[in-house]
């Protein structure tokens, strides 16, 4: 039987986080999978094994995820899903049920250590139950104690209103090229978040990760 120690070791020097797990349960909609445990980035440890292992090719962080995880997921006895493949996979949900956290007024999960900074790389589906996969922790959403919520107010086109992201509100401003030039600053709404600046992005993690949502927009 597989351990979630194992696996936790297997990742242990590739920059991405084993990032907890769940038993499915039937309205999931994965007949045959006993245990789904979760690979992430979170804070600033993934930046540099990719920055040393990317390649010149389309989607590069997609390639490189899938040339990293892959070969451990088919040692491990696991099949592999990655964020974007299509139909898209609900990783968020998944999340939800892996660790504890909580979503955001932005539409991305909320992390208690890593705040905003982190994000979802692929999820190991096992047919056979994982042994020791840690029972969810709770804690409360940062966001429950956030009072002034900088966050709503600070994009220059208000394509957040705390329930709903208006992408084409926000693609427009990234295409205008007018201040703030959220390209090279990042997002103004995610970097308004007072929870875990520690744990922020590189400049040069914020501006790929902004490029390539930019080129995801036409
Ligand atoms: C399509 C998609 C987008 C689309 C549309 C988002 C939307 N309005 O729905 C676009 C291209 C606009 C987008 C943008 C971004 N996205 Co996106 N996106 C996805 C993707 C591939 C599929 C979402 C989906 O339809 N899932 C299917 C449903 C069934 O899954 P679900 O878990 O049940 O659904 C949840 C989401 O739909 C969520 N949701 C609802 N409204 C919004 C709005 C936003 C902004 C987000 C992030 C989520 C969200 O609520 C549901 C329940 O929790 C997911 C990966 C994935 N497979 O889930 C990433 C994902 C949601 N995105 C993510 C991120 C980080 C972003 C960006 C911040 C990327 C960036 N530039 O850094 C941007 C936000 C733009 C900005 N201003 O910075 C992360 C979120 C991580 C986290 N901490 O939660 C994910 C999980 C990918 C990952 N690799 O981890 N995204
Ligand atoms: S600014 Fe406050 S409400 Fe917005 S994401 Fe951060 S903690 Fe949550
Ligand atoms: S990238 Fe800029 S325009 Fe888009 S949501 Fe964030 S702050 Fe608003």
């Amino acid at each position: 039987m597989i351990s979630y120690q194992s696996i936790v070791s297997a990742f242990a020097t590739t920059g991405l986080a084993v990032r907890g797990g769940f038993v499915p349960a039937s309205a999931d909609g994965l007949p045959g999978v006993r245990s789904v445990v979760l690979i992430g980035n979170a804070g600033l440890s993934m930046w540099p094994a990719f920055a040393a292992g990317r390649r010149d090719e389309p989607d590069p962080l997609d390639h490189w995820t899938k040339r990293v995880v892959d070969p451990i997921a088919a040692d491990l006895g696991a099949t592999a899903v990655h964020p974007n493949d299509k139909p898209f996979h609900p990783f968020q949900r998944w999340a939800q049920r892996a660790e504890p956290v909580h979503p955001s007024p932005l539409g991305i999960l909320i992390h208690p250590v890593f705040g905003l900074w982190h994000a979802y790389r692929a999820a190991l589906l096992f047919a056979e139950a994982v042994d020791g996969l840690l029972e969810r922790t709770n804690s409360p959403s940062p966001c429950d104690s956030c009072v002034e919520k900088p966050c709503l107010t600070a994009c220059p086109v208000s394509a957040f209103n705390g329930k709903v992201y208006n992408v084409v509100a926000c693609a427009g401003h990234l295409r205008s090229g007018g201040p703030p030039d959220c390209p090279s600053l990042g997002c103004r709404a995610r970097d308004a978040c007072p929870v875990a600046p520690q744990h922020r992005y590189t400049d040069e993690q914020i501006g790929f990760h902004m490029a390539a949502f930019v080129r995801s927009r036409g």
